[in-house]
């Protein structure tokens, strides 16, 4: 039994080490651990509930947006505020122009080194100016041993990547691409968001910026040019991926639940994705009464599964059996995977036809049979398939806004009140339970993606998604743990949100 530790694992965001024990060349057990404390809930304790949105925003600047949604509407059940239709179809236009860039963020910033050979523009002989920029950076990195994916990575063996420079330098030219269409996509969620990241316009009771002809014209014009990217080069560069890499669709399988609140208020409340549970291919109307966070293995003072409104974060560094700053999340008692391929298979289990639709040309177009969903190259393509849908979605919520309509209500303090607010972030659901007492918030708790995806074990020694799906991958002793790096990276890690 050999022990394969990556630790930092790179291109993600936050702090993550993954332990493996293999076993004739194989994960047999994994470890995800979360290494950092952050204590966004309990600062938040005593604060003005007009501090949460704000404050709550800052545990993370990829994924904001949705914080300050869970946010707000955990406000609004507590005070009794309704936002108008405006207000909701604003806060999707922000947080679906928010997807965009993180999804696109995720492919080619973060998970396209683990697929191309970046070191193939050093062989690139044309005058593009950028790439024989890129080739002195490349080769720069390559003399000092830093390779940009960064030491885990390292040593490479040839076979890793393909040795097709055309696909290698073009891919590498959409990585450079990807960066200007992630700056469109952040132009649009400032639009109607005030700033990005970090929006000044989310707050209770709606959206302050309001709805005028010029910001729907350029946030339209700007669209078009990321939807062309969506269709034109990230969904084909990940089918080219998929057809290149197809024992990644054996890899990274999860087999369990699957959770999803349920994503992106139209005009009259009701969200466009349908939210629920799947469990062994059957669907399940959400309850999140049954969400308990467990933290029998995470750094805190030991107690009870509780739910999240009766929660609470009492660090304990040096507990024993304690190996993770994340609490372990549990949905009716089981871990539940969540983010963009939980989002589309719960929607398709509640009978939505486009994503039925979607999902089955993604598959078709990647040579991937439908089993291979659960996979690391199963969430990179409903990641992809995901962006597109949403890309076309925003066209109708733009459509749909009310000139001269007011987008925000009033905001009433009220000295007490406990609410629930559930989003979908780009990495899965999301929700915030808080309590207000004599004005001030009595108690605040985050239940975030990353969070369930990379969960530590639970009370009764179940394994986390993440830790699940790692079992049964090769580890080559020369690769530095790159077949679990692809794996880890497929379900799109944050683990400053994570912790919070
Ligand atoms: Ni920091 Fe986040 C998203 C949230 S993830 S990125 O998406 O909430 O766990
Ligand atoms: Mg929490």
């Amino acid at each position: 039994m050999a022990k394969v530790v990556l630790d930092p694992v790179t291109r993600i965001e936050g702090h993550l080490r993954i332990e493996t024990e293999v076993v004739g060349g194989r994960v047999a057990e994994a470890r995800s651990q979360g290494e950092m404390f952050r204590g966004l809930e309990a600062l938040l304790l005593g604060r003005d509930p007009l501090d949460a949105p704000v404050i709550t925003q800052r545990i993370c600047g990829v994924c904001p947006v949705s914080h300050a949604i869970a946010s707000c509407r955990g406000l609004e059940a507590a005070l009794g505020l309704s936002p108008p239709a405006n207000g909701r179809l604003l806060r999707s236009l922000v947080l679906g122009a928010n997807y965009l860039q993180s999804h696109v963020l995720h492919f080619y910033q973060l998970s396209a080194l683990d697929y191309v050979d970046v070191e193939a523009v050093l062989a690139y002989g044309g005058r593009d100016p950028v790439l024989v920029d890129l080739k002195r950076w490349v080769r720069a990195e390559v003399a000092s041993n830093r390779v940009l994916p960064a030491a885990p990575l390292l040593p490479r063996l040839p076979g890793d990547y393909p040795a097709d420079p055309a696909f290698n330098v073009g891919a590498v030219r959409h990585y450079l691409e990807a960066l200007e269409i992630r700056q469109e996509a952040h132009r649009m969620a400032a639009l109607f968001g005030g700033k990005m990241p970090h929006p000044s316009s989310l707050v209770p009771g709606g959206v302050t910026t309001g709805v005028s002809a010029e910001a729907v014209e350029d946030y339209r014009t700007r669209l078009r040019r990321v939807r062309r990217f969506i269709e034109n080069t990230y969904l084909p560069d990940v089918f080219e991926v998929a057809r290149r890499f197809p024992a990644y669709a054996g890899l990274g399988r999860w087999g369990g639940a699957l959770l999803s609140f349920g994503a992106f208020e139209e005009g009259t409340g009701a969200t466009w994705l349908p939210g629920g549970v799947v469990v062994g291919g059957r669907i399940e109307p959400l309850d999140t009464g049954k969400i308990r966070e467990e933290v029998g293995t995470s750094r805190y003072a030991a107690g009870p599964p509780r739910h999240p409104k009766e929660g609470e974060t009492r660090p304990d560094v040096g507990r024993a059996g304690a190996y993770s700053w994340l609490k372990a999340p549990r949905y009716a008692g089981r871990p539940c995977e969540v983010g963009p391929l939980a989002r589309l298979v719960v929607a398709r289990a509640a009978g939505s036809e486009p994503v039925r639709d979607a999902l089955g040309r993604g598959l078709a177009e990647a040579r991937l049979p439908a089993t291979a969903l659960d996979s690391a190259l199963g969430r990179h393509l409903a990641r992809a398939i995901e962006a597109h849908l949403v890309a076309a979605r925003l066209e109708t919520w733009l459509g749909a806004l009310q000139p001269g309509q007011p987008s925000v209500g009033a905001y009433a303090r009220k000295a007490t009140g406990v609410g629930e607010g559930l989003a979908e972030a780009p990495r899965g659901a999301l929700g915030h339970w808080l309590e207000v007492r004599e004005g001030k918030l009595a108690r605040y708790q985050c239940v975030v993606p990353s969070t369930w995806n990379f969960s530590p074990r639970g009370d009764d020694g179940t394994p986390g998604p993440v830790e699940k799906a790692l079992a049964g991958t090769p580890v080559h002793p020369d690769r530095g743990g790159l077949e679990v790096a692809r794996v880890v990276r497929s379900f799109d890690p944050c683990i400053a949100c994570a912790v919070h």
